[in-house]
């Protein structure tokens, strides 16, 4: 049989204007690592990795069980993480991305997904394999209202990543 995986995410999307903006931000600071391609912008709220299709109905379930708030989301600094990694970050994490990753995590746990052991760190990759992240001149201040969460698919082909929205689920206003 040909069972096909799927490499799958959870995360927030970035509404257009602000990926707009946040692209056009750090084209200004000149990073010199990989960009990721502005129409995959987004922020991860749980990366399960590699799964058979015949998961993705499951999966349906478990997002259509959360009930989340909707919050504003605010990046106001630029991190680092492994790899090379230039990353916009969150001072204050509002209290309902907690919970929604926190649930998140706990149903997918339940359900049998092996999850990053690390706790969760809400940030924004802007590029990867950076040598010298840039300092910027100010600091940054990306804000929006999160209104929904998705599932998302990751594929690779010669054309590059693309993040594929799957499913999304509304956050309560
Ligand atoms: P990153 O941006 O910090 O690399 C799609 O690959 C998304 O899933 C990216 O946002 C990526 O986070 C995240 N991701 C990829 N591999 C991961 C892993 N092993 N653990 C947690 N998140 C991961």
């Amino acid at each position: 049989m040909n069972v096909k995986n799927l490499r799958l995410f959870f995360g927030l999307p970035l509404p257009h204007r602000q990926a707009e903006a946040i692209d056009r931000w750090r084209r200004e600071l000149g990073l010199d690592g990989r960009p990721v391609a502005r129409r995959n912008l987004h922020l991860t709220l749980a990366f399960l990795d590699s799964h058979p299709l015949e998961r993705l109905a499951e999966l349906q379930c478990l997002g259509e069980g959360i009930r989340g708030n909707a919050f504003e989301m605010k990046l106001d600094r630029l991190e680092t993480g492994r790899h090379g990694l230039v990353c916009l970050g969150t001072g204050q994490a509002p209290e309902a991305l907690l919970q929604l990753a926190g649930e998140l995590q706990r149903l997918l746990r339940g359900a049998g997904y092996a999850l990053d052991e690390r706790a969760f760190w809400p940030h924004l990759t802007l590029a990867r394999d950076c040598r010298n992240p840039p300092l910027p001149a100010s600091p940054p201040d990306f804000r929006w209202r999160a209104e929904r969460f998705v599932l998302f698919h990751s594929t690779s082909d010669a054309q590059g990543t693309l993040y594929r929205p799957l499913f999304h689920w509304p956050l309560v206003m």
